[in-house]
């Protein structure tokens, strides 16, 4: 009778709260966000860009939480979704397709992720102290970062570029109570018309986390540093080389949802570029660079209790690559044309230690040193008609697979005898995309092809684990490329204090590759329910719809909003896995006199398209709100920023259907950010 009686008020509380964050939502639905997180989001078209930092200074203006990770400002974007395996590496997803469909690149530079598991998308190799933006195209328009079916994403690097700042730096410190984690991070530029020289550093470390209602997630601890070097020399006027380096590690990362850790996962990532404003004729802006990346990736199983066979599976993956691009304009178009190549070399290794001694130890290629080379050709026009646009691009690609390792190569001519040790495929896009502004409608409409390779692990992985539909998985070097057909439509009402926008894609995806079960293997992981082989559906269909809005109150307040619908089934009509339920988000942002302050409330409905199959549950509804305050202090010409904020206030227990094994997520979390620049 007590508890009830403790209970209703809080629970008064929560409906209230619910019943007010629905209301907004309602609200908001009716209105366009075409700013999230207070002006952090710009779109362009049917993509977007999310703003991390502003001239070298992470903007902690305008940012509710100025050192988040780079996964908490990729999941504030309107078009990406993350998949979350713990507390790190969250896995971005765009379009309800994930890293095999997606396009992403570090400043242009391809980077393959060395886990065999999904551990380390590519995104988990920066941080928000590197970035200056994230550059999004929704389906072929991210075709410029690479081959896509559901889009591409380019995280470009924050550098001085000449510009006459001088001597500038900051330091910055953040505190989250929920998992106590830890950040500092520091910046030191230089940078004159002639000469830039930019490093940065930050360090993370956090404790296990709590979910709403205290419980600790244990394994979802997380340690992780990063540096980088940028720096630029001018030649000439007009001509300039530019090199960066970028050294990334993370130790002791823990995976609740997975059956294994991380103890190391180290990156560098380098390049050098040349640039050049002109080049013969019409050419402009034309910038060449070369790169180069390898990643080490240890998984660790050594602090999980009940092991029965102890498992060491490093992984590794180099890539060397290059691109150069240009301007050309002539009269109403606009053209791009850029030429890519990289040569990838991905291999993991699993080694199986029995719990009696005296049985031999086995040994596996799970990646049998995969050698994958790309040579691609983009080329984009964008013609400009009077209130309108057409842009036309193309991306026609070159690439193969050789497995170079005759052990890995053999283990696979187990299941496949006329396998050739080299695939080769070329690989076709093409896009169309249309403008139109008629007094304060816009209208946008595109169609669009594209092709994709398998991953490596589609094509040649030898018994990976999946412990969200608990099977081994194996690869098919046979499978016929996936190709896609998309639509989308999008209408926005602009008015300076008002804006409104409904858009929907639609992508109709043959030979969709997807892991199918066959009974007649045995599994290699105790406790695997099975062996799926990947395998193409004859097709598949996705369709995405989401209504976003703005609002200006006043000159201090506004509001925005955002509702989105998602639905993906295969060709017998059964449900596709990991597709968003209906989920909405909706803030009110302050702004004046250096004072800054937020109210949200992010949310889903019922996830009641899932399927078993794949090992998902029904995700229930959630709805969690936050709110943050700050202010700028000006110290004689310098800045000090103050942050703080509450996420989940409610203390909520809730997963997402993007929560790998239903894994609970952070309850309520308070955290200070404190930045001092000096200018
Ligand atoms: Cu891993």
């Amino acid at each position: 009778m007590k508890s009830t009686i403790n209970v209703f008020p809080l629970r008064a509380i929560r409906v209230g709260f619910l019943w007010f964050a629905m209301l907004c939502g309602a609200f908001m639905s009716a209105l366009y966000a075409q700013e999230n997180p207070a002006d952090s989001l710009k779109l362009i078209n049917l993509s977007e860009v999310v703003v991390i930092s502003t001239g070298r200074q992470l903007d902690h203006q305008k940012q509710r939480k100025p050192l988040s990770t780079l996964d908490e400002f990729l999941e504030s974007s309107r078009s990406i979704n993350m998949v979350k395996r713990g507390a790190y590496a969250w896995e971005p997803t765009m379009n309800d397709m994930a890293s095999e469909r997606l396009a992403i690149t570090i400043d242009g530079m391809q980077i393959f992720g060395a886990c065999t598991d999904k551990m380390d998308p590519i995104t988990s190799y920066v941080d928000v102290s590197n970035l200056s933006e994230a550059q999004i195209g929704s389906g072929q328009q991210g075709a410029a970062f690479g081959n896509t079916i559901g889009g591409g994403i380019n995280l470009k690097l924050d550098k001085s570029n000449f510009k006459p700042t001088g001597c500038n730096g900051s330091l910055e410190s953040a505190f989250e109570s929920n998992n106590k984690m830890r950040v500092f991070g520091g910046e030191l530029n230089y940078s004159d018309e002639k000469f830039y020289l930019n490093t940065d550093g930050i360090y993370r470390k956090a404790d296990n986390y709590k979910t709403g209602g205290d419980e600790e997630v244990k394994f979802s601890q997380f340690e992780k540093y990063n540096f980088s070097v940028n720096s630029g020399y001018k030649l000439a006027e007009g001509k300039s080389v530019s090199a960066t380096l970028i050294y990334d590690e993370a130790n002791n990362v823990g995976y609740p949802a997975l059956t294994m850790d991380v103890s190391l996962v180290r990156a560098v990532i380098g390049s050098v570029s040349f640039n050049q404003d002109t080049l013969f004729g019409n050419f402009s802006n034309w910038e060449s660079k070369v790169y180069y990346n390898t990643i080490k990736h240890v998984m660790d199983d050594t602090k999980r209790p009940d092991v029965l066979i102890h498992m060491d599976m490093p992984g590794w993956s180099e890539t060397a690559g290059f691109y150069t691009q240009a301007n050309f304009n002539k009269e109403k178009n606009h053209f791009f044309f850029k030429l890519d190549g990289f040569y990838n070399k991905s291999y993991a290794e699993m080694t199986m230690y029995p719990t009696n001694s005296n049985e031999p130890l086995m040994f596996m290629l799970t990646w049998p040193d995969v050698r994958t080379k790309d040579l691609g050709f983009y080329a984009k026009d964008h013609i400009t008609f009077e209130k309108a646009s057409l842009k036309l691009s193309t991306r026609l690609a070159y690439h193969s697979n050789t497995v170079a390792d005759d052990f890995g190569l053999n283990s696979l001519k187990i299941f496949y005898p006329e396998m050739e040790k080299t695939n080769t495929r070329f690989l076709k896009s093409f896009s169309a995309q249309y403008h139109k502004m008629l007094n304060d409608f816009h209208f946008n409409g595109g169609l669009s092809y594209g092709e994709r390779a398998p991953s490596v692990s589609e094509g040649y992985g030898f018994y990976l684990f999946n412990s969200f539909d608990n099977h081994d998985y194996i690869g098919d070097p046979n499978l016929k490329t996936e190709s896609s057909a998309e639509a989308n439509v999008s209408i926005t009402y602009k008015k300076s204090i008002f804006e409104i926008t409904a858009t929907a894609n639609y992508f109709r995806v043959f030979n969709y590759i997807i892991g199918v079960v066959d009974p007649s293997l045995s599994t290699m992981t105790i406790g695997a329910r099975g062996v799926k082989i990947y395998n193409n559906l004859e097709y598949t269909q996705l369709f995405n719809a989401s209504l976003s809005g703005r609002y200006n109150i006043s000159n201090a307040f506004k509001l925005t909003g955002n509702v989105s619908y998602h639905r993906g089934v295969d060709n017998d009509g059964e449900n596709l896995p990991l597709i968003s339920p209906i989920s909405y988000r909706s803030a009110l942002d302050f702004y004046k006199n250096q004072f800054s302050a937020s109210f949200s409330v992010e949310g889903a409905g019922t996830q009641t398209n899932y399927n078993p199959a794949y090992g998902e549950t029904k995700t229930a509804a959630y709805a969690t709100l936050s709110a943050s305050i700050g202010k700028r202090f000006f110290i004689n010409e310098n800045n000090l920023f103050v942050k703080a904020g509450i996420e989940n206030i409610l203390d909520t227990y809730y997963s997402s259907y993007t929560d790998w094994n239903n894994i609970p997520r952070m309850g309520r979390n308070f955290y200070l950010t404190i930045s001092y620049s000096i200018n």
